[in-house]
């Protein structure tokens, strides 16, 4: 299997880091999506990193179909609740985290794509900085005192909140989560660790 991406997204990132905490070997092809000539959307016609393609030529996309897809595939390391709350828990986790990724990625592109400053809305700014702030603040709550997210066991709501910290450091480090939130910065140092984030870093 195949799964085109960057070393820069944080979704890829959550997904490279599902296949290798289940042990599973994926090629990882690089493509940058934002560069004119990208066929990236001749994969996935939302043009979008990850997409995972498959031996038989099938393509899935988008990050969350891809690391439950990847669940299935080997007995190790379960990371999804096979069903009921326990699966919708883990889901919301994964959903938050995409949502204050959704909301870093925004401003980069707001910003990427108005050099000159002059059309940069800082309004709409404003509103993706509210998102990272509150969703930071629930991330934090949620976890409280507990070794790990959900259940007090390693699972994908844990990846999630990694890939969160690790892309708010690699893109926004004027964002002091770690001051504000000392026990998501332990988490972070402790999900660091593993050998799936080691392997998976973003570009320095
Ligand atoms: C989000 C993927 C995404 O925004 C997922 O896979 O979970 N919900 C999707 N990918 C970005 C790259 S990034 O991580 O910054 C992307 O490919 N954007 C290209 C575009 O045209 O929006």
């Amino acid at each position: 299997m195949k799964l085109i991406g960057s070393h820069a997204s944080p979704f890829v990132r959550k997904a490279r880091v599902a296949f290798l905490e289940k042990k599973i070997d994926i090629e990882l092809v690089l493509e940058d999506v934002w560069s004119p000539v990208t066929k990236m959307p001749e994969l996935n016609p939302l043009g979008k990193v990850p997409a995972l393609v498959m031996e038989d030529g099938g393509v899935m996309f988008d990050s969350r179909v891809i690391v439950e897809y990847a669940d299935t595939l080997s007995p190790v390391g379960h990371l999804i609740p096979s069903s009921g709350k326990d699966k919708a828990a883990v889901k919301t986790w994964e959903a938050l985290c995409d949502g204050i990724l959704d909301a870093a990625v925004l401003i980069r592109v707001e910003r990427t794509w108005a050099p000159r400053g002059e059309h940069v809305s800082q309004e709409w700014i404003n509103r993706q900085l509210d998102k990272i702030n509150t969703g930071l603040k629930a991330i934090s709550e949620g976890l409280g005192t507990n070794a790990w997210c959900y259940n007090n066991q390693f699972c994908l709501a844990d990846i999630a909140v990694g890939c969160v910290c690790g892309y708010l450091s690699f893109r926004y480090p004027e964002i002091k989560w770690r001051d504000e939130y000392p026990n998501l910065a332990a988490f972070y140092e402790k999900v660091s660790q593993r050998s799936s984030f080691k392997e998976t870093p973003h570009p320095v």
